[in-house]
């Protein structure tokens, strides 16, 4: 059992665990022995959350009395995951809890396993959210996050047929245990409606009413720090209809429109939009943007005039804000609402106030993804939004003018109208649109990027022109992941031979400790057991290939994962175009020296947005050369591809330690950071990948000599795509389009705009340049299968990976945006 630092906040109680376990059975589930692991997952979890609650109510008294700096974390999106396993560890109350739930016949792992993920979020900045929320609680910042608590999250992903089809996570019906309802705080959020300028009070006031309203209340999710006794809170917004407070509605009768007013109010918080990249410009979204930050800065001026009355140019001094990509943007406008309409303060004390408690995180390059809203959508849905961001944008153009006064004066012009916050669609020139990044560059302190390569695009052509004028705004806060979730709860095993070789498990709070395991990369001993650790976290994986495909593997192959969203610039389609050119190759062999060769079990995962045809082409299509290769006598015991379906959190925690190659090849310069690679990396996997996002600050921290590193770089490929029609494919390239375009794999039909779509050079399509990258990454995979031969360079390698992960810890991240753009101090509870 690995030494851990203790948590000092598990009161440990004299009732046993068992017993506590036990009686939440029979008294909230009305269960009388014979549990099912669900069950025994429902006693556990509700008697652990009592522990939780203990803590979090501990950490909030502390920092009332205190009343420090707060962070505020906005996003639509938070995903969690499951925490039974998390909240145990983190409390360190796993060794009760574990002692209890054997001695009534159950083991931990299993009763964990029956918990439902919390989904509440796409895929990368999702998961970031979550990984900051985690490394806030540890590091004892003062610091919540705000978000919406949707009824059904990411949706979950079957196979049918090897097509990917789309069913509703009803996560909530069996109640959530890691939820605390909070009765007494809800706030109105109104749409719609007319703005009318009024004297009140004698004084010229603006007052919007909204022909709409509905409730947000308050969930607190508590966040369990890791070995402090901080607990701090994640605050979810339920909508709910407004006369549900006010029976009116019933009382004269009117039962329908009471009744659809429910289903109007229910349906902003009721699914968390499928979109990772492109967005939707539904309504519907932006009518969930506002309704979760109109809640939580109400609820956070509220909680500040308690204390500071209406002493509002302090306000910075106790909140900052940070908007996690552009989703809850519209907060510049509805902070200068609350403070000028609502709190009455003049316009430029207002603006001076927004501008210093808000600050931006851009999280992608792709154009499609910026998110720009019709001027239309938004003056109807949200009037006095509109002539806020009208007001804002004035004053922002006017300064521009007269910033850029030695400019010639068309130039200026051409400027002022390219920086514009509100502009015309380029597509369609009749309709106006607010860009978002805009207006959260103009109205927030700082902006950043979420690695070092990414935060050189956001500064050099995303927001260049922003950057010229503001270049001390900009900065870079390369992203990490919480190195307790992604490596010690998820890798106990791994976690423990760390510790025995450090000495003490210190880096799991201090991940630079892990360079202390490169002393040990090429000691025969430790590289055994290290080898024997990833031996049994890919039998499980085999396990879990077992249950869902009915195969079984060979646990000797090499491992090679690639699971992450399914989009045309991460590439699932070069990785499949290559796993069909080693068929090939394997099927012309002698069974001699087949025999030879390394045999690889390729798993790639990740789901498609239900309207991105293409990526659902692409799903279809490594379904479809699974099927054939798998089968084949000839080379099934040498090549296999899965697709394994429904990637998420929980999934991830198993894939991730058992993965000996893990695949991060998007188009240089179009993933802005990932995440992935860094579980991958701190769990000693190797990386094949391109020269983009964390990839490369992750080459330089293991040695990029230890990295397969392929493909263009992102300055080229401007360039490059301006030559596309002039590129001449590799041989291999052009005999494998004609091998699917022919229907090696059946489907022919469904294939063919795949094959266009990389294929077609007299359109100047393969805008992902996967013909350019081709041959170097079948390059790079031979160099793979070399290393793999000599087991012992792949073990070095692969404790290099870990030893090298300490900078991609999200403490560290956190500690950077703490003290470079929040501001906000450690406040840490006696135990
Ligand atoms: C506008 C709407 C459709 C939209 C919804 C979700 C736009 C973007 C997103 C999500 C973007 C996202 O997850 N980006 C990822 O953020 C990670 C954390 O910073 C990065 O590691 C990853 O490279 C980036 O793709």
């Amino acid at each position: 059992e690995a030494e851990r630092p203790t948590a000092a906040k598990s009161s440990a109680s004299a009732e046993p665990v068992t017993h506590d376990i036990t009686s939440k059975l029979k008294y909230l589930f009305g269960r009388n022995g014979d549990y099912t692991n669900a069950d025994a997952y429902q006693g556990t979890a509700w008697s652990v959350r009592e522990k939780l609650i203990d803590s979090f109510n501990k950490t909030h008294e502390h920092w009332k009395k205190e009343d420090p700096k707060f962070i505020y974390y906005l996003s639509a999106e938070f995903l969690m995951g499951r925490s039974l396993t998390n909240t145990v560890y983190n409390l360190g109350i796993e060794g009760e809890y574990g002692a209890a739930l054997r001695d009534l016949g159950y083991q931990m792992e299993k009763v964990a396993d029956a918990e439902r993920d919390a989904a509440l979020g796409n895929g990368g900045l999702g998961r970031l959210a979550a990984c900051f929320l985690d490394s806030m609680a540890t590091l004892d910042l003062p610091g919540w996050g705000y978000g919406i608590r949707y009824k059904y999250g990411m949706f979950k992903q079957g196979l049918k047929n090897g097509y990917q089809v789309e069913m509703p996570d009803i996560w909530l019906t069996k109640g959530n245990p890691w939820e605390v309802k909070r009765d007494d705080i809800k706030f109105e959020v109104g749409f719609g409606g007319r703005v009318e300028r009024k004297k009140v009070n004698g004084k010229e006031m603006t007052v919007w009413t909204p022909s709409e309203k509905v409730v947000a209340q308050a969930y607190d999710n508590p966040i369990p720090g890791y070995a402090t006794p901080t607990t701090s809170n994640l605050r979810l917004w339920d909508a709910v209809p407004i006369h549900e407070f006010d029976l009116g509605a019933f009382n004269a009768g009117d039962y329908d429109r009471a009744m659809l007013e429910r289903e109007r109010a229910e349906g902003i918080s009721a699914v968390l939009y499928p979109n990772d990249s492109t967005p939707e410009g539904k309504e519907l979204r932006l009518k969930q943007q506002y309704f979760f930050v109109c809640a939580s800065l109400q609820d956070v001026m509220s909680r500040f005039r308690a204390v500071h009355g209406s002493n509002w140019e302090a306000l910075p001094e106790k909140a900052c804000f940070q908007l996690n990509d552009t989703h809850p943007t519209i907060a510049v406008a509805e902070l200068m609402r609350l403070l000028v309409d609502v709190e009455g303060l003049e316009w430029d004390a207002a603006w001076t106030i927004t501008t210093k408690c808000l600050n931006y995180t851009n999280h992608t390059v792709m154009p499609e993804a910026l998110e720009k809203w019709p001027v239309k959508v938004m003056a109807k849905m949200l009037p006095r939004h509109m002539e806020i961001i009208e007001v804002i944008n004035e004053g922002w153009t006017k300064w521009l003018g007269v910033h850029l006064k030695d400019l010639k004066s068309e130039e200026r012009a051409q400027k002022i109208a390219a920086m514009s916050i509100i502009h015309a669609n380029p597509w369609n020139a009749d309709e106006m649109l607010v860009n978002m990044a805009y207006l959260a560059v103009v109205g927030s302190s700082a902006v950043n990027g979420v690695a070092a390569i990414h935060s050189n695009i956001v500064k050099d052509e995303i927001l260049n022109d922003f950057y010229q004028i503001f270049p001390s705004k900009f900065q870079n806060k390369t992203n990490g992941v919480t190195p307790r979730r992604w490596l010690a709860w998820c890798n106990p095993e791994l976690a423990a031979l760390i510790t025995e070789a450090l000495g003490s498990s210190e880096w799991i709070n201090d991940t630079e400790k892990l360079a202390g395991l490169r002393a040990f990369a090429s000691d025969p001993a430790f590289q055994a057991k290290w080898s024997a650790v990833k031996k049994a976290k890919k039998a499980k994986l085999a396990e879990l290939i077992k249950k869902i495909h009915g195969d079984d593997v060979n646990q000797n192959a090499l491992f090679d994962i690639q699971i992450k969203r399914i989009h045309e610039y991460k590439r699932q389609y070069l990785n499949v175009l290559s796993i069909i050119w080693r068929y090939k190759q394997l099927k012309k062999m002698t069974p001699e020296q087949r025999k030879a060769a390394v045999p690889r079990v390729c798993v790639i995962g990740g789901k498609a947005a239900s309207a991105y045809d293409m990526a659902k082409r692409i799903i279809r299509l490594v379904t479809a050369v699974g099927d054939v290769i798998n089968k084949d006598p000839e080379t099934k015991d040498y090549l296999r591809l899965y697709f394994l379906p429904d990637y998420n959190v929980s999934l991830a925690e198993t894939i991730i330690p058992a993965a000996e190659l893990s695949q991060h090849i998007s188009t240089a310069g179009t993933e802005a950071s990932g995440t992935s690679n860094m579980k991958f990396q701190m769990n000693g996997c190797l990386i094949i990948g391109t020269w983009d996002g964390a990839n490369i600050e992750i080459a330089e921290e293991t040695g990029v000599e230890n990295v397969f590193v392929f493909g263009v770089r992102a300055e080229e490929i401007n360039q490059l795509r301006k030559d596309r029609k002039n590129f001449k494919t590799d041989p291999r390239w052009d005999e494998l389009m004609k091998d699917i375009e022919g229907g090696m794999f059946g489907d022919k039909d469904y294939f063919k705009p795949l094959v266009d779509s990389v294929n077609n050079m007299k359109v100047g399509n393969d805008w992902f340049l996967l013909a350019n990258d081709f041959a170097g990454y079948l390059a790079a995979q031979e160099e793979v299968d070399a290393t793999y031969k000599d087991q012992s360079e792949w073990l070095r390698r692969s404790i290099m990976y870990t030893a090298g992960s300490g900078k991609f810890s999200s403490d560290r991240t956190i500690r950077e945006y703490a003290e470079d753009i929040w501001h906000v101090k450690p406040a840490r509870p006696s135990a």
